[in-house]
């Protein structure tokens, strides 16, 4: 691993605005960058807008613009989004900017004059909307299997880039570099491409067809298809020329990562890899692809309306919430579902309940019973030294996950940190300590609690920049120490405290302004949120109420949101080494690698009748230990005076698919 961090993002489309999926991906890549920045590694971090070919070319027509005005305005919102989410971007690369145009065109005269472009006549049925060449058995009822739109019969010249001719190298180098393609079912994803025949790739397009794009530098009728121009960027933005100098080149490539969505897998880890092959180039060390999020359960679509625009988001939650939102509410790697309900939930579950307590609690005891100075720390209690252990594990996993991109199960260390100090305070009781006088307790209880805020501080802020600060700034902190989240002891005794404002005011109901949206886009979802939300306000004006309902077993539909079930494969399944009743399995739910889950149901299947099967699974489970194997989930099961059966979804369903 190379010292230096480079990370990229898709360069995206600028088709249209910018919506929530496209924050989603840059959010990723600053909170990364954030914390390689945070841990003292030099970083450079490239995103951009991809302004060429044929959907950029509609668009600007049906705008009645040229596409030079069109992309000049539309790559505005982005730019505008990023400031607003406080993305710190190095560089912004835009494909029709001359430095990446000379670098595409020297690119294609260098592979030309290597023999690694050839021209040939073509044949095939060519889709305008997917922008590409179908075979006749690709076809779905004689339409395009990608857009469902008419294909017509195209005989031309045109040119090819010899991408059968690395693909070898390509199946060699994801054996040898096994990190290359993450997560490992993308991976199997690619391998199972690879094991096809790869054809080599058509990378001109006909002016007479499509003006818009770069020229070809030996031919020009044509402009040079938009995936070839677009890869182009990871390399162009950071001084590459297949000629010049390679110093400012060598000192950021490989790039760390490449983030990209599910959708644009092959793209970049067949297309792109072989093309850098054939430049004599290494690919980056990992092309992560994420997954896909999906709105109130459709796919986000401008047709249907319910793209959610982040800037609703942002004015009504502020950037911090929603860029901890995204990154905490799905494993990087999975699909996900955003609904405003469980953007509300998960915002006053996390931040305004658990982190916001915390911090309230322990600032305001701090100036009430204190004097709002930093206290003196009492070191000889065994429930101190649990905590600092509890931390220990926090701070470890927080590291660990990060590294690896895993940043929602990060924070889910950090919170088994923050959930502890609350913990402690329930536990330790300070207004008893207080009302009775022993103020030295008291001290060493706050104490703890402030540090445990202050190690919040720290690790929040490459998520939530913002908050971080504030509430460094609300601990007496002027700057945020990672070295400093090893120990609970390391502010400054003395040293002013303030609690203010909530870090996070709690919302009692989903915002007007989400209210309207909603009623406008998906009139049935806005009547179910503002139902809950006033029951969620009556419930707060009736406090009696409240109390009364603790004895009936209804849950709020809240509690119900906490349960985060999956759909999983069962891809491995084994006898327990210790137990006759359980079996160790391995399930695929879309992350890093299948969760081991053990499970008591061999008295009911055997192992070999459970591989394939495709269950549902508790995810977001404490993981434990069951009889010496860990188990990171639960599966769901009938079960009546014993097992009945597994609960088990249509074949036709994906693993990692949200059930809810
Ligand atoms: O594909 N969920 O641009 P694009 C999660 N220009 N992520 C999403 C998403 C969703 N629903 N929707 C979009 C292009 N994304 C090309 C890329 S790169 C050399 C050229 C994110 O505007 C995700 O990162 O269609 C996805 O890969 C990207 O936006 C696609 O953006």
């Amino acid at each position: 691993m190379s010292d230096n961090f480079y990370i990229t993002t898709p360069i995206y489309y600028v088709n249209d605005k910018p919506h929530l999926g496209h924050a989603y991906t840059t959010i990723a890549a600053d909170v990364i960058t954030r914390w390689h920045r945070l841990n003292g590694r030099p970083a450079y971090f490239l995103t951009g807008t991809d302004e060429h070919g044929q959907k950029v070319f509609e668009a600007a027509t049906k705008r009645g613009l040229t596409p030079t005005q069109h992309v000049d305005e539309l790559c505005e919102p982005f730019k505008a989004l990023w400031a607003r989410l406080d993305i710190q971007n190095d560089d912004f690369i835009r494909t029709t900017e001359p430095r990446h145009t000379k670098v595409v065109q020297d690119v294609l005269q260098n592979l030309f004059d290597k023999g690694d472009i050839y021209t040939a006549d073509y044949e095939g049925w060519y889709s305008t909307s997917a922008e590409r060449f179908w075979t006749e058995k690709d076809l779905v009822d004689g339409k395009c299997p990608d857009t469902g739109t008419q294909v017509e019969w195209i005989k031309e010249k045109n040119y090819f880039f010899r991408m059968s001719k690395y693909a070898d190298q390509l199946r060699d180098y994801i054996d040898a570099n096994p990190d290359f393609l993450r997560p490992v079912s993308r991976k199997n994803e690619v391998l199972g491409y690879l094991k096809k025949e790869v054809g080599d790739l058509c990378i001109s397009r006909p002016k007479s067809r499509l003006p818009w794009g770069i020229p070809f530098p030996m031919d020009t009728d044509y402009v040079t298809y938009v995936w070839f121009d677009a890869l182009l960027n990871y390399i162009s933005a950071i001084g590459y020329h297949p000629s010049g100098s390679k110093d400012t080149f060598n000192r950021w490539w490989p790039a760390s990562y490449h983030l990209v969505g599910k959708d644009i897998l092959t793209t970049h880890s067949v297309y792109w890899s072989t093309m850098l092959f054939a430049m004599g180039l290494r690919p980056a060390e990992c092309l992560y692809a994420h997954g896909w999020w999906t709105i109130e359960g459709n796919k986000m679509s401008k047709s249907i309306g319910n793209v959610v625009d982040p800037h609703l988001l942002i004015d009504c939650y502020g950037s911090d919430a929603v860029r901890y939102f995204l990154m905490r509410e799905i494993l990087f790697g999975a699909d996900g579902d955003f609904s405003h309900l469980g953007f509300m939930t998960r915002y006053n579950a996390d931040l305004a309940n658990d982190l916001g307590n915390l911090a309230h609690r322990a600032l305001s005891m701090t100036s009430k019973w204190l004097g709002g100075a930093v206290p003196a720390l009492d070191p000889n209690t065994a429930a101190d030294d649990a905590l600092q252990r509890v931390a220990d594990e926090a701070v470890d996993g927080f590291r660990s996950n990060i590294e690896g991109m895993q940043i929602s199960t990060a924070l889910e260390s950090l919170w088994s940190l923050v959930q502890a100090g609350n913990k402690y305070i329930d536990d330790m009781e300070p207004w008893k300590l207080n009302r009775e006088g022993d103020l030295a307790r008291l001290a060493g209880v706050m104490r703890r609690c402030l540090e445990i805020c202050r190690v919040a501080a720290v690790l929040l802020s490459p998520v939530a920049p913002n908050k971080g600060k504030e509430l460094g700034e609300k601990l007496g902190l002027t700057a945020l120490d990672v070295d400093s989240v090893q120990s609970l002891d390391r502010l400054v005794q003395g040293s002013s405290v303030e609690a203010g404002e909530p870090l996070f005011p709690r919302m009692a109901e989903l915002p007007e302004r989400i209210q309207s949206a909603l009623a406008g886009a998906l009139p049935e979802k806005a009547e179910e949120a503002a139902a809950k939300a006033d029951a969620k306000k009556q419930k707060q004006e009736a406090p009696v109420a409240e109390e009364a309902e603790q004895s009936n077993p209804f849950i709020q539909f809240e509690d119900f949101l906490k349960v985060q079930l999956k759909v999983g494969e069962i891809v491995e399944a084994d006898k327990h080494p210790n137990a006759d009743r359980l079996l160790a399995l391995k399930v695929e739910v879309g992350e890093e690698r299948p969760r081991s889950i053990v499970a008591g149901i061999a008295a009911k299947y055997a192992p070999d009748d459970l591989v394939g099967k495709k269950i549902v699974i508790v995810a977001n489970l404490k993981p434990r230990k069951l009889r010496g194997v860990m188990s990171e989930g639960m599966l769901l099961a009938a079960t009546g005076s014993e097992l009945e059966g597994l609960v088990t979804v249509d074949s036709g369903v994906n693993f990692g698919s949200t059930v809810g």
